[in-house]
This record gives structure tokens, C-alpha cells and sequence, in this order.
């Protein structure tokens, strides 16, 4: 097969080119090189998915594309999450209108199949206003580099809780990209008990929106008196101010933070998240 000869030169030619080698020379060059449960490879994700934040009443299953400010480089690292990618999309990509219009970043991570806390590789990415999540490029599957292997899913946001499959996934390098459909009823997710997602009124299921103050107190919570609290400091204690911008306590994801009057992100924790109940807490089932 040629193939084989192309991978005489595999040491240096292939590394560079690696995300981009057709499947059956990868396996086969795997192959070759022998099993090894280290051997970094290219495994493909192609995830749906929600976030609640950013859910319009009555609009169906679509989410809304209304931050303005959303940065070309991937926020989570300066945020305080265990990622140190370096993603960045472009201006174009995050101007895309219609259907693969995108609304944030998202955060996957690959993690151990038995040892649930144990993060094998994690990626950033964009998701689009239809609840696919692509690559910085906008349309293409996200590519993890770790080994041949399952793993479960996890998908964090910066300002919902996360979540994680209640199953492994079989990834194989070069293989065929898997697809995880994470705002389905039917995929579980990982729980101690509580839902882990919020049922949106289209039938659907979303990641929890309100988490306006992360890392608080792990297991991450939404709670009215802390995150609601967390809106008003972020306002300087002004009540009445609005701020426009990116920023992790504007959980109805409309580009401003502000604490009462039409809109606002503290009523919006109240009524979506808590049903009403200032009292209620939501505790994520993403394990630590
Ligand atoms: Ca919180
Ligand atoms: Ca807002």
C-alpha cells in the first residue's frame, strides 16, 4: 500500500500535518508504530448542546446571538478553569448570521472513563446558535489530542453548570468523528440524584443558566442570595446601574449586567433557573 511509504518519513513529516491525515493512514501508521496506551492522537467531536442563559421565551429551540463583545481568544483560562488552550477564532466567524451564528465559548473536556475527576484533555469552542459545537473555524468538529480510548464528555460554561455523560465514549485516533447529542432527554448525564440539566418549554434540555459567581464553593451552585449578589458587586453595589459587555454575571446573555428593570440578570435568575423560589438551590453534578 502507499500509504506505508509516506510512513517511512513519519518522524518528521507527519506531526505537523497530524489533524489533517485521512483516517485509514493513521490507523495504519498507528498500527505500525504499535499499540501504546500514551500515544497522543486525533480524536474528533462533533457535540450539540444549550445553554439556558441564552434561551428566549417561546422561540423554539434557538438560541439567541447577542454578545457583541465576545472575544476572538478563548476566556476560560483567565477565568480560572483548568484549560490552558490557546484558542482563538476570528472576527468573521464570530460576525456568522443565521443558523451557524455563534453565541459563545464552550469548554469540552475528555475525561477518564473510571476516574470521573480526571481530565485526559479538554478543548475550547465555539457553540452556534443552533447548539452545535465547532472548532475556532466555525464548522469543523473539535479535535482532542489524547489516545484511543473512551471517555466521558464534560462541557462546562462560564456562567451555567456543568455537566458530563453518564457513559464513555469510544474515541479512535483518525477515526469516525463522534457526534453527542448533550440537549437530548434521551443522553444521560452524570448525577447524584438532581437533574443535572434544565428542561427548556421546546422539550429540550439546556445546561443551567445563573451561575453568576463561579468557584465560590465547589460543587458549583446557583443560589439567589450569592449570585444574585454577585450582579450587584459586579455593579459596584448600584442597583440601579447597568454595564454593557462580556462579562460572567450577564447570565441572560444580552451583553449587559443589570440587577432590576426590564431584563434584568437578577430577575432572570429568579424566574429561569429557580422556578420562582428564592430559596431554591441548583447544585451542579459535574464531579471534582
Ligand atoms: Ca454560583
Ligand atoms: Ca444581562
Amino acid at each position: 500500500m502507499s500509504g506505508y511509504s509516506t510512513a517511512t518519513g513519519l518522524a518528521t513529516t507527519v506531526p505537523p500535518q497530524w489533524p489533517f491525515t485521512p483516517g485509514a493512514l493513521l490507523d495504519g501508521l498507528l498500527a505500525k508504530i504499535g499499540p501504546s496506551s500514551n500515544t497522543l492522537g486525533t480524536l474528533k467531536l462533533k457535540p450539540n448542546a444549550l445553554l439556558g442563559g441564552a434561551f428566549p421565551l417561546g422561540a423554539g429551540c434557538v438560541m439567541t446571538d447577542a454578545l457583541p463583545s465576545c472575544p476572538i481568544a478563548q476566556p476560560y483560562t483567565n477565568l480560572g478553569f483548568p484549560h490552558t488552550g490557546s484558542e482563538v477564532t476570528t472576527a468573521a466567524v464570530l460576525a456568522t448570521v443565521g443558523s451557524n451564528a455563534i453565541v459563545d465559548w464552550v469548554l469540552l473536556e475528555l475525561r477518564h472513563a473510571t476516574d470521573n475527576c480526571q481530565i485526559v484533555a479538554s478543548r475550547a469552542a465555539l457553540i452556534t446558535v443552533s447548539g452545535a459545537i465547532v472548532d475556532v473555524d466555525g464548522f469543523s468538529p473539535v479535535v482532542f489530542n489524547a489516545p484511543t480510548g473512551s471517555y466521558k464528555v464534560a462541557l462546562r460554561h462560564r456562567n451555567h453548570l456543568g455537566i458530563m455523560t453518564n457513559s464513555a465514549l469510544g474515541f479512535i485516533s483518525g477515526g469516525p468523528v463522534v457526534n453527542l447529542n448533550m440537549s437530548a432527554a434521551g443522553t444521560i448525564m452524570y448525577s447524584t440524584g438532581p437533574p443535572a440539566r434544565m428542561t427548556q418549554p421546546c422539550g429540550q434540555m439546556s445546561l443551567w443558566p445563573g451561575n453568576a459567581r463561579t468557584f465560590d464553593v465547589q460543587p458549583e451552585k446557583i443560589s439567589l442570595p450569592i449570585d444574585g449578589q454577585a450582579i450587584l458587586d459586579r455593579l459596584g453595589g448600584v442597583p440601579t446601574a447597568t454595564l454593557n459587555g462580556y462579562y460572567t454575571e450577564d447570565v441572560n446573555m444580552n451583553n449587559q449586567v443589570k440587577y432590576t428593570g426590564a431584563g434584568n440578570d437578577r430577575d432572570f435568575i429568579l424566574v429561569q433557573p429557580l422556578g420562582g423560589n428564592p430559596g431554591a438551590v441548583i447544585i451542579e453534578q459535574l464531579p471534582y
